[in-house]
């Protein structure tokens, strides 16, 4: 139940800011009832202006990997802004920071940074477009790149939540250039190389989809694109803006062992501020201007505060430790999830890597495709998530988007959340 100090700041966001919120998946509508506004988080938990308690699990939306208001990470951000904050000029700690990315993604040879992950993906596609010289793309259904025209087709995420997957005010002569595949059936892709492979400048993939729920790639899914633009000439982009150093330092790519073309980063690279990051290849990397013909620009791009948190997270996050113990609180939660909701008789079950993970109310025993996740029990989940609200649990408020651990989050709220978890399937 939203306090009355929510309320009344909904009521009057929604006068001045298009729906009240400044991203649509905020909203609600994915559930139902209006949106909680917060004033503050403290490790695994966030704060709403009623001052009720939340263990978070949304992590705005993956970079909180150390938890909310990290000492390290409020340190670096502390320290950078005794020194001004943005230059609109180059950095010595820009150079740090994407030697860092290089080192630690060791398909980027070389990376350039942005203010979003809207901006890497729409920039990435743009250099893939001038090194092949092709207009067309491919993408897969379900899957969310940000919010550029030729993007938003099929897209997930808040388009998903809103059930409009494509968007208004695109116009027809883009996405006619935007090509659609379901994800995880290597052999439609194949089908359609066989056909179009020539014409494609690029395909753009969650190598682990984030913004259907969570669903993995299925074995030999991303290594046969791979091989599909191998032999086609087309450059394999990963949006790694969810994945990358959060399912494991070296993002997904390195956990299924296949190396794109080209990576797009962000979120966890700025410590939780405003960032993105786009690399690759040397040879595709140096189409951009002011070496080659490709423009791409921000004045932004590589904000020291954001900088300067990025490295200090790249660093605490480089200890094998975190990600190993990062999977395991995960595993132990979908494990106790899984458990609660068969001993309730409630049809459910997870995926999960590393530390993200996605839950859906669905007969099936893995959920793998677009339309498996599109038959879940919507009616469920909205239940679900407010009995879990109500006992002080904040999922994403969409049965669309992935579920985020931190290191904050210990045995204390993984009980905590279990216990909650079954009184909640108890009452669906
Ligand atoms: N799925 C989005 C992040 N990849 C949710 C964030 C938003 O749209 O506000």
């Amino acid at each position: 139940m939203t306090g009355a100090n929510s309320q009344r700041l909904f009521h009057e966001a929604q006068a001045y800011i298009p729906g009240g919120v400044n991203s649509p998946v905020r909203a609600f509508r994915g559930v139902g009832g209006n949106p909680l506004f917060f004033k503050g988080s403290e490790g695994a938990y966030l704060i709403d202006v009623d001052e009720n308690r939340y263990i978070d699990y949304v992590g705005a939306w993956g970079p909180l990997i150390l938890g909310h208001g990290n000492k390290k990470i409020v340190g670096a951000i502390t320290e950078q802004l005794q020194h001004g904050i943005g230059y609109g000029a180059s950095t010595e700690a820009e150079v740090k920071l994407a030697k860092k990315i290089c080192e630690v993604v060791p398909s980027i040879e070389k990376v350039r940074l942005t203010t979003s992950g809207t901006e890497a993906t729409m920039s990435a596609i743009r250099v893939a477009r001038g090194f092949t010289g092709r207009d067309e793309i491919v993408k897969f259904e379900g899957c969310y790149h940000g919010h550029s025209d030729g993007l938003l087709v099929k897209a997930g995420s808040g388009a998903l939540t809103l059930g409009k997957p494509d968007s208004l005010g695109v116009p027809e002569d883009y996405t006619k250039l935007t090509h659609v595949l379901p994800y995880n059936c290597i052999t439609s892709a194949e089908a359609f190389f066989s056909q179009n492979g020539d014409r494609i400048a690029c395909v753009i993939i969650e190598p682990i989809a984030g913004n259907m729920n969570l669903v993995t790639p299925l074995p030999g899914f991303l290594e046969g694109l791979r091989a599909l633009c191998d032999k086609h000439g087309v450059v394999l982009i990963f949006d790694e803006v969810m994945t990358g150093f959060r399912v494991a330092l070296g993002g997904a790519q390195s956990v299924y062992q296949v190396s794109p073309d080209m990576t797009c980063l962000g979120k966890v690279i700025g410590g939780g501020l405003p960032i993105g990051a786009f690399g690759g290849k040397q040879e595709i990397m140096d189409m951009i201007a002011p070496l080659g013909g490709v423009y791409q620009a921000g004045t932004l791009s590589g904000s020291p505060l954001a900088v300067a948190a990025g490295i200090c997270m790249l660093d605490s996050i480089s200890d094998p430790k975190i990600h190993k113990d990062l999977a395991e609180t995960t595993q132990r939660l979908m494990d106790g999830l899984k458990e609660r909701a068969k001993s309730n008789n409630i049809p459910f079950t997870t995926n999960h890597v590393g530390g993200m993970f996605g839950c859906f109310f669905s007969e099936e025993e893995t959920v793998s495709t677009y339309n498996q996740v599109m038959s879940c029990n919507s009616h469920s989940f909205q239940k679900y998530f407010h009995f879990m609200l109500e006992q002080g649990v904040y999922l994403a408020p969409s049965a669309f988007e992935a579920g985020f651990m931190s290191i904050a989050h210990q045995e204390v709220e993984i009980t905590a959340t279990l216990n909650a978890a079954e009184i909640a399937f108890s009452k669906l």
